[in-house]
């Protein structure tokens, strides 16, 4: 007969295929056993090791939803747990992770050449080359359609552009090897993707200082790109895409992932508090776990992180289908996010004054859900989103 499992409390590894599930135990092996152990320094020392790409390609995890050139390959659902194991233990981990598979990676597969993907995917699976996404600029963050940076054809070199603007607050660009930069053409004022190969800029033309001393996603490795008549060979450009719907089909594959990733967060938040309601006692020898205060905020958040789970891998399912659109994903995006941030918040207090220790780890994740509230579209534009698809209405300008 069957009985509840408070881990998974709707079951949902029923509508996971065998192969899902082992991918999803791959993933979670690697995870509980190589990076958290390494999460702590980490996040104390805002210091991301490089070798975590490597070893993420080693076992298939990067870009797994590609078919072909070295990738994996597989289901939507799968490449959902892969991130959920990965943000089980950091949002940070994931972010770096996402930049590489859901965003530089997707650009590539989804608008690139045949040489362009034959160039860059298998080393980029393999971890061997890292990638960056560059939408986000100083002056616009949730309007990108306002970027500065331009493009303009090289006066005297036929078949180079030269790329000039800032792009900010960008995971992985100081280590990376290749940045998806999103740029305006100069003649048409149009915006075009540009795979930019760090080792061909000359100095000065292309730089990528860290942003240090963050207050969250200190596992990640964050910075600036600042190009200065960056010469891009044309043949680095994608061909077809033009406008908006070439970062924002990356952005869709990278927000159905956060939908999953922040799952995994708020169960590892759940399940440290569980624990650690059942093993503190206070008022006459009582564990917290007695108390219905207490019980009722392992309900919420256990509640939330079941039905989050659940609109996710529905989701994914309907995006393997072709039937997923934006505003579902913008959906699962904004409330997962929502309520992951919301639960991690009212469990930590089940923590008291320990909760201040980073040895508890519940604050770290708060903390780091702050941020993945607010990237890849924050909360309030995802509402936006959804209000005009529900009144045909548009209300950001
Ligand atoms: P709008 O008029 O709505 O659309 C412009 C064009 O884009 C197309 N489009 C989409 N295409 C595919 N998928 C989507 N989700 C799409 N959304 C829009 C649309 O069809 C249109 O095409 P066309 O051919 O008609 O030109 O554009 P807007 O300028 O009004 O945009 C408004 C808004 C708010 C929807 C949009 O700008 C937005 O989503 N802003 C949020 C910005 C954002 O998400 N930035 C993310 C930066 S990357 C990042 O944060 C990575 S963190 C990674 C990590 O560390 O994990
Ligand atoms: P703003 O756009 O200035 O918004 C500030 C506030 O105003 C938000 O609450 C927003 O919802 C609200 N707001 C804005 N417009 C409206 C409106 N019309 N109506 C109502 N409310 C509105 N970007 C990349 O391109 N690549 C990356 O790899 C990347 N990684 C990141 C990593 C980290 C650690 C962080 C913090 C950010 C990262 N970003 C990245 C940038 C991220 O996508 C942006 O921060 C995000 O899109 C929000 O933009 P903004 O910070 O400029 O905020």
């Amino acid at each position: 007969s069957a009985v509840f499992n408070w881990e998974d409390p709707l079951a949902s590894a029923e509508l996971f295929t065998e192969e899902e599930l082992a991918i999803q135990d791959t993933a979670r092996q690697y995870c509980q056993e190589r990076l958290l152990p390494r999460v702590l320094d980490a996040y104390r020392n805002e210091d991301y090791d490089r070798k975590i790409l490597e070893e993420m390609g080693e076992i298939g995890l990067l870009g797994a939803s590609i078919e072909g050139y070295g990738c994996a390959g597989v289901s939507t659902v799968a490449s959902g747990l892969i991130t959920k194991e990965v943000e089980r233990v950091d949002s940070g981990y994931r972010s770096g992770m996402s930049v590489q598979s859901s965003l530089a990676m997707t650009g590539i597969y989804e608008f690139g050449t045949e040489e362009q993907k034959q160039r860059f995917l298998p080393e980029l699976a393999k971890g061997k080359l890292s990638g960056c996404f560059g939408l986000t600029e100083p002056n616009h963050g949730s309007d990108p359609g306002s970027m500065e940076t331009v493009a303009r054809e090289h006066p005297t070199k036929k078949g180079t552009y030269l790329l000039t603007g800032s792009k900010t607050w960008i995971t992985n660009s100081p280590i990376a090897d290749l940045a998806l930069v999103w740029a305006k053409l100069e003649t048409t004022g149009k915006i075009k993707g540009f795979i930019v190969e760090r080792s061909r800029c000359p100095p000065g033309t292309f730089e990528t200082p860290a942003i240090k001393n963050k207050s969250a996603l200190r596992a990640s490795i964050t910075g600036m790109i600042q190009m200065d008549d960056c010469p891009v060979p044309a043949e680095n450009m994608f061909p077809d895409v033009e406008g908006l719907t070439g970062p924002f089909t990356c952005l869709n594959s990278a927000r159905l992932g956060i939908a999953f990733g922040t799952m995994g967060a708020l169960e590892d938040c759940l399940a440290r508090a569980r624990e650690y309601s059942l093993e503190r006692k206070q008022f006459k020898g009582n564990p917290l776990a007695k108390y219905q205060l207490v019980q009722k905020k392992l309900a919420d958040a256990a509640t939330d992180a079941a039905y989050g789970t659940l609109a996710a891998v529905q989701v994914a399912r309907l995006k393997d289908a072709g039937k997923a659109t934006p505003e579902m994903i913008s959906m699962v995006k904004r409330q997962n996010c929502d309520r992951a941030l919301v639960n991690s918040r009212i469990l930590q207090e089940i923590f008291g004054g320990n909760a201040a220790s980073d040895e508890y780890h519940i604050g770290r994740h708060v903390a780091n859900l702050f941020v993945v509230q607010t990237y890849e579209g924050q909360s309030d534009i995802h509402a936006l989103i959804l209000g005009r698809a529900i009144t045909g209405k548009q209300a950001f300008v």
